[in-house]
């Protein structure tokens, strides 16, 4: 047996592999995430992800491991969770908040309110794909990488003077992993290759093919529901080798003297999102054998570029670079560590930025029908991190925020799909808990679609549905597909207007507000008494939300004429909310009181919606703009930030506030303390909305859009004086390429798809362009 003695001897650039073509394998080095040494954490692995199947990739050349996982491999089963007793209690709950009085509010609302069960079930990882290789000597000089610009990772080192490869990637038009192992010197390969699971499953091998079969069985358990024999699911690889032997031993297939080895891989569960459950006359293992089968007689130069035809679409769209790259020659790992000191690395802010954007890709698209999870569709555990569910209170929303302006409208078109799924269940919650019309959802589902409250009191955010469907009008906007709005958008829009109509009451101050209510996941301070309270009436989250929603439904009905008296009622409604107000700091008052807040650095900073991703608080609020940016100040002063998701929320926040400065200093700090050696974000433990939010914010630090505006680089700090990026959208159906030196524009141009108006702001000038379909305009200095 082979052991691994040195990984680095000298950096030498290794050369292409022989039967790819080099431009497929070599793209921009400023698109590549490199290593000089195997992943020895799962933090360090790679992933790749075709929407539904990931694998992460340790790259390591003596034992290798590909993590891997199916989206909707999931623990659990549905089941209605709404506490049946919460309509009744509903009048007493309401009653004890609008009269303050909380410790009575709170134990009717842990006693009435809570789920049954009041937990989900946990994510689960499919298994491993381990393959042992068996190299006549040592390995010497090593590297590994993911480029982003094929969706490739690769593994190259060489052994007794040979070189070999290991390609790995995600297939989406095939919906699969190959993995490719290959020497361009002419080196044989040999290696065992087995498929294994922790628990729940039976790995056989049949001559070239491995199957791995199972069924999750779940424990009884009060907090997350019955057991019983659940999800079933099946992995199966089918290995090819040009030449030599392939042997299958019981838990293993032999490959001895090939030239190359093709593993193909895929997997299936019988879950069926159409019902939110298993559908028994799903076969997992069929589902596999059709798949592979399909690609049989491909060759892995059809697979390559079947993939890359397919990838490329999405991920070349857009474009960034920051100046001058001049530290790609270094590991990513090194690089990073640089910044934690406090280096500087714009080219490794750009890598970030299209980083998130594959992770997108690769965690939310067709053939995936799943919305990306709190890890995106990585995930290594069986009992996960909050079950790397989707958290509906922030987490879910962000990880979409960069779908529409990076120019990936279609990943958010599966989020789409998914709340169509949660209507059904989440009508029943409007129903049974609040009396109430529509559909709605607390903070967090699962794919069985549970939509009662989890976790504990604060979990009781009525308003999470409504927030979900935010989105769904932003596509419309971004895309001008009225379609899409029509057909998809509004009923869903419409479902979370009529929930909330139902579920306002009148406060005692004679506004109508919500109650229950809670601004997530932060307490307040009763001052009459002292005592902390999760739960009130009309957060101020609420209201920003609820404007939101009705403006949304309001500007829907107008664009589709329809829904006239509908819209009325909405704007008549909409007048009788409470104001958002400044409270006595100065800062957005976060309840509908003046209270303290227990944790005034909290993570959440939910009235600030109205900020980022709202555009409520604009420079034509000036009073309510200024007060935002006091509260991240004031966050900021008391520890804030201190998770992923949440520091890259500011990032947004601060460019919003068109403050490049700060939002700089909070990519920086995102890539300082919350950035892990594979640039996964880490809240900690690693949660990618973090990765999600920051290109984001990147984004909206180079254009931001509104009512018939686009700004360009509304937010640009000193420290990126000089880029270009090309192929951000804005509002509208528009996308802009902009080239700037000394932090002003000096040339960008303007593409509309569908034709239309708008007023384009940048070097402090403002120009009207009217273009008309697939029309572009170049705007100079
Ligand atoms: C929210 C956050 C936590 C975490 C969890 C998954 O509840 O408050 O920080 O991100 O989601």
């Amino acid at each position: 047996m082979n052991r691994l003695r040195l990984w680095l001897l000298v950096i030498i650039p290794l050369s292409v592999p022989a039967g790819c073509t080099r431009e497929k394998q070599v793209s921009d080095k400023s698109l590549l995430l490199w290593y000089r040494q195997p992943a020895s954490a799962w933090e360090e692995a790679l992933p790749v992800g075709n929407g539904r199947l990931g694998a992460m990739i340790y790259g390591n050349p003596v034992t290798e491991t590909l993590q891997l996982n199916e989206e909707s491999l999931w623990a659990g089963s549905r089941i209605n969770n709404d506490n049946p007793a919460a309509l009744e209690a509903l009048p007493s709950l309401r009653k004890a908040l609008f009269s303050s009085h909380y410790r009575e509010a709170y134990s009717i609302a842990e006693k009435d309110f809570l789920g049954t069960p009041p937990n989900i079930r946990s994510y689960q990882p499919l298994g491993d794909l381990t393959i042992k290789y068996e190299w006549p000597d040592s390995v010497t000089v090593y590297r590994r990488e993911l480029d982003l610009h094929t969706g490739i990772v690769s593994t190259r080192f060489i052994v007794g003077g040979k070189q070999y490869i290991q390609e790995v990637f995600a297939s989406a038009p095939d919906n699969m992993i190959v993995v490719r192992v290959t020497s361009p010197d002419g080196g044989l390969i040999n290696a065992a290759f087995s498929l294994s699971r922790e628990k729940d499953a039976v790995a056989t091998i049949t001559n070239n093919t491995g199957l791995l079969e199972g069924q999750v069985i779940d424990r009884d358990d009060v907090k997350s529901g019955p057991g019983g024999a659940h999800m079933k699911f099946a992995g199966e690889m089918r290995i090819t080798a040009d030449r030599g032997s392939i042997d299958s031993a019981k838990d293993y297939i032999r490959v001895k003297g090939a030239g190359e080895i093709i593993v193909r891989l895929t997997a299936a569960t019988d879950y069926n999102i159409d019902i939110l459950d298993f559908d028994r006359s799903t076969d997992p293992l069929s589902e596999c054998n059709t798949i592979l089968t399909r690609s049989d007689k491909m060759s892995y130069d059809d697979l390559v570029s079947r993939h890359l035809e397919e990838y490329r679409k999405m991920f070349d769209r857009v474009s960034l670079s920051i100046g001058q790259d001049s530290l790609s020659y270094l590991p990513v790992d090194e690089r990073l560590e640089r910044v934690r000191r406090g280096g500087v690395d714009n080219s490794l802010v750009a890598l970030y930025f299209q980083y998130g954007r594959y992770l997108l890709i690769a965690s939310s698209r067709s053939p995936g029908r799943l919305p990306a999870n709190l890890q995106g569709i990585w995930n290594k555990d069986m009992k996960a991190p909050w079950n790397s569910d989707f958290h509906t209170n922030i987490n879910l929303q962000m990880n979409y925020w960069p779908a529409e302006v990076c120019n990936l409208p279609e990943t958010s078109l599966v989020l789409a799909g998914f709340l169509e799924k949660l209507e059904v269940p989440g009508a029943v919650t409007a129903g049974e808990m609040y009396g109430s019309n529509g559909w709605t959802l607390h903070h967090l589902t699962d794919p069985f679609g549970r939509t009662g409250v989890m976790d504990g009191v604060w979990g009781i955010t009525p308003l999470d549905g409504p927030w979900m469907t935010c989105s769904l009008y932003e596509h419309y906007l971004f895309t001008g597909d009225t379609a899409f709005l029509r057909e998809r958008a509004y009923p869903l829009m419409k479902g979370a207007a009529l929930f909330i109509l139902g579920f306002l009451v009148e406060s005692p101050e004679g506004y109508l507000v919500t109650n229950p209510s809670h601004s997530p996941e932060n307490s307040f301070r009763d001052p009459s008494n002292g005592e902390v309270s999760a739960l009130t009436y009309g957060a101020t989250t609420d209201i920003e939300i609820i404007r939101e929603i009705f403006d949304n439904c309001i500007g829907a009905a107008s664009v589709l004429d329809s829904d006239k008296e509908f819209a009325v009622r909405l704007l008549e409604t909409e007048k009788r909310l409470p104001p958002v107000k400044i409270n006595s700091k100065g800062v957005i008052q976060e309840w509908i009181k003046d209270f303290d807040e227990t944790e005034p650095g909290h993570r959440h900073m939910s009235h600030l919606l109205g900020l980022y991703p709202f555009q409520q608080f604009t420079p034509e609020t000036p009073l309510l703009y200024e007060a935002a940016r006091k509260t991240i100040e004031r966050r900021l002063s008391y520890g804030g930030g201190h998770t992923g998701w949440s520091r890259a929320w500011i990032i947004n926040l601060f460019a919003r506030l068109h403050d490049g400065e700060k939002a700089w200093d909070n990519v920086q700090a995102l890539l300082r303390k919350s950035t892990l050696n594979n640039l996964f974000d880490t809240h900690p433990p690693f949660q990618i909305d973090g990765n999600f939010g920051g290109t984001a914010g990147i984004a909206e630090m180079l254009i931001q859009s509104g009512k018939g505006v686009i700004n360009l680089l509304p937010a640009i700090p000193l420290e990126w004086s000089n880029g270009e990026v090309k192929g951000l959208c804005a509002r509208g159906g528009f996308v802009a390429d902009i080239k700037w030196e000394g932090g002003r524009v000096t040339t960008a141009r303007i593409f509309s798809s569908k034709g239309g108006t708008t007023l384009v702001r940048y070097n402090g000038k403002e120009q009207k362009i009217s273009l008309a379909p697939d029309q572009s305009v170049t705007l100079n200095q």
